[in-house]
């Protein structure tokens, strides 16, 4: 062999490193749901390419549970996850932010032992502009094995996370998840179909370079918060970390910079909207799984996101997640406020 045949890195693709890296307990329908997921996001992927032609641009004319306005995109994403899992025999429920209610898996199909719950398209005002977009998803195991699918197998806090991950429809596309075992980057070689590994063992850097926030809303937040976001660029001096601002309105986009190149994105409780924007379920739980296995973490300000156990299926939290000292540093602004 030649040096140069010896040196040249491994291609390794999703499905040799799904399998090769499966966690004991779960060999098989575990494994497969992520191929599905994986699946999931190339037919995506393949839509979102062609956003600009006619018939895939624009609303349907329908709002969803959160009363926004549902993009055909949102809706293709949501039906096409669906449609990938609900006959495998390998969940017993799944959520979306698109249904209000749960999503049963049909009386004519075995129930699995895992749920699956997802936010099929993120960041969906940014559709129609062609910027990036985001599937979100997370993976708990049924908390009981002997009914069908219920809202209580969903309602679980993001420490009982089996696996999470999300998907980037940006300049190219990237598939990030972990089970436990590190976060691992893929991306999409749109001419042979495949996610082939480009990002192993994802941790968030040091130092951190930027921050991510709507300053929009600077007057509606708390005291600490705003302490926090001037603290961030410098405002203070001393031991500011100076980090420059990147903000583009993807939650998928604005964690995966900050997750490549360090930093923290927040979503603040405001006035009138204490508990923010972003969803516990779908958006932050598997965010803070995610974070927390690249040495990062998420608050809510006071307490680890991960922690929280929602008690409905679209519950918003105040999330800060980034590198593990600035938010931590979030919650010391906020505590003194
Ligand atoms: P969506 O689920 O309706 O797409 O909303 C969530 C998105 C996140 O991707 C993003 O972080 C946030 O909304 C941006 O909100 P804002 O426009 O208020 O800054
Ligand atoms: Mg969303």
């Amino acid at each position: 062999m030649t040096n140069d045949m010896k040196f040249t890195r491994k291609i390794v693709t999703i499905e040799r490193f799904i399998l090769e890296h499966q966690p004991d307990y779960a060999r098989g329908d575990f494994t497969n749901l992520l191929y599905d997921i994986a699946m999931a996001a190339k037919m995506i992927a393949n839509k979102t390419t062609r956003a600009g032609l006619a018939d895939i641009l624009g609303s349907v004319g329908n709002t969803n549970v959160q009363g926004e306005e549902q993009q055909r995109l949102d809706v293709y994403a949501d039906k096409t996850i669906y449609r990938l899992v609900d006959h495998t025999n390998r969940v017993c429920v799944m959520a979306s932010e698109e249904h209000e209610d749960i999503l049963e898996i049909p009386p004519e199909f075995q129930k699995g032992r895992y749920v699956l719950v997802y936010d099929p398209l993120d960041g969906s005002s940014n559709i129609d502009v062609n910027i990036s977009i985001g599937t979100i998803f997370g993976v708990f195991k049924c908390v009981d094995w002997a009914r069908r699918g219920r809202v209580e197998d969903c309602l679980q806090a993001g420490n009982q996370l089996l696996a999470a991950g999300y998907v980037l429809y940006g300049s190219s596309t990237m598939l990030v998840y972990s089970t436990g075992q590190g976060v691992h980057g893929f991306t999409l070689d749109p001419h042979i179909g495949e996610f082939l590994l480009s990002h192993p063992n994802i941790r968030f850097p040091e130092p951190p370079q930027y921050y991510s926030v709507n300053h929009g809303n600077f007057s509606k937040w708390s005291g600490g918060t705003q302490d926090f976001v001037r603290w961030l660029h410098g405002g203070y001096g001393g031991d500011d970390p100076q980090l420059s601002e990147r903000y583009i309105g993807s939650l998928v986009a604005d964690f995966h910079r900050n997750l490549l190149r360090g930093g923290v994105f927040l979503y603040p409780g405001e006035e009138n909207k204490p508990e923010g924007k972003i969803r516990l379920l779908y958006e932050a739980a598997p965010l803070a799984f995610l974070a927390q296995q690249a040495g990062g973490f998420a608050s809510n300000g006071t307490e680890n996101v991960m922690d929280i156990t929602p008690q409905n299926l679209h519950q918003r939290t105040p999330i800060i997640v980034g590198n593990r000292w600035l938010v931590q540093k979030a919650e010391e602004f906020i505590r003194q406020t």
